[in-house]
């Protein structure tokens, strides 16, 4: 007999997108009140004269113009396009002690902020400020400061370039580097590992090379939810015969099957297609040791065939002329046995084994990663494993091959181009003094997990947000929280309320700003931005919506208007100017980066133009001017994780989420209905600790243990189809367990995704 499921557990059987994508989508504008304007407006969505979506980073196709279908796309653009507002009366009914109590979906669900905000701790609500007012209040504070370094400025990545060159110049012109940004916790193992490897942080396809490609291996990212769009290219290749091999703990729906909405046939016929053609069930953290172990075997088999008398199957050509470093990885991977490659990987020889031959046989080969890669102790050495594993056969740098990070936020990529990064390197240093006259300051600052201790241990006395949701993005929530509140100032530009507004520091300041889907009107009339995606593609967004209300400003606006009142005159920089029109700050961005060049003349033309990637035409900028093949220390992420009764946590987007915006509670693909307080567990994972399926657990993180701080309990164990040993939550609710000292030494990078933890009954 079978068991009875926990409440609101369910199979799942349907492939993924297909009519439950558009049955959702239905829902979802109706809820946010937008029936009649919201078709409008998704028909808008990355389009020529249309707007970027918000929703990720992955390319538009540039041989179509019709409307790309994608559900959580336009879960994003109705979540920011909703009729719901935030008035002076929804902050006069509710105290912040109150909001607190909300959950994160009740926050953002109550609509767009229309008022700049002021914290009045005295009524502990918060209350309207004029602009000006708001202006001259975060000047006084930022110029009170004993050392500009005492100020942090975070970014998340659905800045413009332009709002993000004109933060990045205020920053630097008031002093300090001191940008910690969402990148910190997302792809900064790309930005750090692959300019070592191939000499750029960014990957080295085009959308078109997918259709060149004669295997794709997918690692850590999940598609079908978090980047819709990329399941056309993956259902075109899977229908055109190209293995699609993929390695994940969780058997993502959409990377099994998908029924494409684009596809008039599937949608009629119900009919679905295969998308991986082998589905590896990696352990939590096994990728360094799949990724050695496929090195292994086609290292094995380069010797079979030259033994036997054949050519070999590196690209010994691409390996003499463009590489250094071939002989120490050699010896790093003869050194690593099978024994442990199979132990830590949770995979049998075979099927790696498997993996490598498709590997071997195909000519072009792309190799796409997402956070399943990065957000690990060892996420940098993950990464330069890829670049390896591709650099072996000459995978990088021609057509239908290359690395494919997949990007998070719309314009992740984009911000760090123009200058947000706490590590300015002397190209950027040159063109800011060339473009302003003035030397910014070059010392290192501060990223995402050092502005937080910065806060907690009283260093950093200002924290000024544009955008995002740091406190609930940034992993050990408990001691994250207590810093952020222990602040002089806070400062968050944003279009919706969010948990990290209500930690409040002793001046809090809440500042409302344009979305991507809104109309923008400046003095020389309306604007377009500009926004870099996954592959280098710079493209112009124009957004048509009526403002949410009429105090609402631009981010370039609100930025210019805090430079302008912190700063006077000082280098003589025209804010106003820039601000009115831009065109100028587009002026600006090429005369600082000369890979622009021609950019309003260049962003002008439907679709844009590529940044140069110099890595996919095989010039390399390393200091060897080679692309290095680098070895990595060990297999495992050098936790307890190995020792007796400990669990590999890993912490996992739900499909009604982005990020710590929480659209509604199902998780659909996953068989989730109404609830995100489970655990996935394998059922031997549960036996072993005399646990069931449904029973209420505690999770304990076991990395910096002290005083019980990183304990959740009250979740619900639910028996999953997830490889032993390895156990999965949702993002945010687990980052209480995850230490603030449990992140990549070289990239800074939280370990989101490889948390050693106990688990037990609670009590
Ligand atoms: N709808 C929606 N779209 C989004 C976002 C969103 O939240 N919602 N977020 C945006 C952002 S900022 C980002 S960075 C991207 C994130 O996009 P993804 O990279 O897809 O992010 P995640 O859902 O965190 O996890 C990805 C996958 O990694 C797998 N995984 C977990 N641990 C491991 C591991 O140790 N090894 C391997 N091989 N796999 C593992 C998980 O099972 C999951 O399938 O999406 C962007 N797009
Ligand atoms: N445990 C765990 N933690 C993680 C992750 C994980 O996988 N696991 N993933 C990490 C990753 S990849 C990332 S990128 C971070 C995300 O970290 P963030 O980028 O800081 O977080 P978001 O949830 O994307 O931010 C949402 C808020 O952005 C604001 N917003 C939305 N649109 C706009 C806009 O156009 N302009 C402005 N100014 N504000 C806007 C809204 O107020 C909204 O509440 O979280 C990280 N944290
Ligand atoms: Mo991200």
């Amino acid at each position: 007999m079978k068991s009875k499921r926990p409440d609101g557990i369910k199979r799942y059987d349907h492939p993924a997108g297909g009519w439950d994508a558009l049955k959702a989508v239905a829902k979802t504008l109706a809820h946010q009140q937008i029936v009649a304007q919201g078709s409008k407006t998704l028909l808008k969505a990355n389009q020529p004269e249309g707007f970027d979506c918000p929703g990720c980073a992955w390319p538009d196709p540039k041989h179509t113009s019709s409307f790309e279908f994608c559900e959580n796309g336009a879960k994003a653009i109705t979540w920011e396009s909703t009729a719901k507002r935030t008035d002076a009366e929804f902050f006069k009914q509710h105290s912040v002690s109150e909001l607190w109590t909300w959950t994160d979906h009740e926050l953002e669900d109550a609509g767009r902020l229309t008022l700049p905000l002021l914290y009045d701790r005295g009524t502990d609500h918060f209350e309207q400020i004029a602009w000006d007012a708001a202006f001259a209040l975060i000047a006084v504070e930022l110029n009170k400061l004993d050392d500009p370094d005492q100020a942090e400025f975070y970014t998340s990545g659905r800045a413009s370039n332009e709002a993000a060159f004109l933060y990045q110049l205020f920053v630097r012109a008031y002093g300090t580097n001191n940008f910690p940004d969402c990148s910190n916790m997302c792809h900064e193992a790309t930005s750090v590992g692959l300019p070592k490897s191939i000499g750029v942080g960014k990957g080295t396809v085009t959308l078109e090379d997918f259709d060149y490609a004669d295997a794709i291996f997918s690692f850590g990212h999940n598609p079908g939810t978090n980047h819709p769009r990329m399941m056309t290219t993956l259902h075109e290749a899977a229908r055109r015969g190209v293995p699609i091999i993929v390695f994940n703990p969780l058997k993502e729906r959409a990377l099994e099957r998908f029924a494409a909405p684009q596809d008039p046939v599937e949608m009629v016929t119900m009919s679905s297609t295969p998308i991986a053609s082998a589905y590896h069930q990696v352990r939590v953290g096994g990728d360094l040791a799949v990724l050695k172990g496929i090195m292994k075997a086609v290292l094995e088999r380069d010797v079979a065939s030259l033994t036997a008398g054949g050519a070999g199957i590196l690209d010994r050509p691409f390996i003499d002329q463009h590489t250094s470093g071939f002989d120490i990885l050699r010896a790093d991977i003869d050194a690593t046995t099978w024994q442990e490659i199979v132990a830590v990987s949770g995979l049998t020889r075979q099927a790696i084994e498997s993996a490598a031959d498709v590997y071997a046989n195909a000519r072009n080969v792309i190799v796409c990663y997402g956070m399943g890669i990065t957000q690990h102790a060892k996420g940098t050495y993950n990464v330069q494993q890829i670049a390896n594993l591709l650099m072996l056969r000459g995978n990088i740098g021609r057509e239908g091959a290359g690395i494919a990070p997949i990007r998070g936020h719309s314009n992740v990529q984009g911000d760090r181009t123009v200058g947000i990064t706490e590590i300015p390197n002397k190209a950027l240093l040159d063109g800011m003094e060339r473009a302003f006259g003035f030397r910014p300051p070059s010392d290192k600052g501060h990223n995402a997990i050092e502005a937080v201790e910065a806060a907690i241990d009283g260093r950093a006395k200002a924290l000024i947000c544009l955008g995002g949701n740091l406190a609930v993005a940034m992993s050990d929530s408990g001691a994250t929280f207590s810093g952020m509140r222990s602040l002089d100032l806070a400062v968050h530009i944003a279009t919706k309320l969010n948990r990290s507004h209500l930690l409040t520091a002793k001046t809090t300041l809440v500042l409302p700003c344009l979305g991507r889907t809104d109309r923008d009107i400046q003095a020389s009339g309306r604007q377009a931005v500009t926004v870099e995606d996954s592959m280098s593609m710079v493209h112009a967004s124009r957004g048509f919506l009526h403002p949410p209300g009429e105090l609402v400003r631009s981010e370039p606006a609100i930025i210019g208007g805090i430079a302008r009142a912190t700063l006077g005159d000082r280098y003589g920089i025209d804010w106003v100017g820039m601000v009115a029109d831009y065109d100028r700050i587009r002026d600006k961005i090429e005369e600082v980066f000369p890979d622009f060049h021609e950019f309003n003349t260049r962003v002008r033309k439907p679709g844009g133009f590529r940044l140069d990637v110099a890595a996919s035409f095989r010039r390399w900028n390393t200091p060897e001017r080679k692309a290095n093949f680098l070895p990595s220390p060990g297999l495992s992420e050098d936790t307890p994780a190995e020792s007796e009764g400990v669990l590999m946590l890993t912490t996992i987007r739900s499909h009604d989420q982005y990020n710590t915006t929480i659209y509604g509670l199902d998780d659909r693909y996953r068989g989730v209905f109404g609830r995100r307080d489970v655990v996935f567990m394998n059922a031997e994972d549960l036996a072993g600790r005399g646990l069931k399926d449904g029973d209420r657990i505690e999770v304990r993180g076991l990395i910096g243990e002290v005083d019980d701080k990183h304990l959740v309990s009250g979740f619900t164990a639910v028996a999953y189809d997830i490889p032993k040993g390895s156990i999965a939550g949702y993002y945010p609710e687990m980052n209480v367990v995850i230490s603030l000292l449990h992140f990549d030494r070289q990239s800074g990078t939280p370990s989101y995704k490889g948390v050693p933890v106990r688990v037990k009954l609670a009590d």
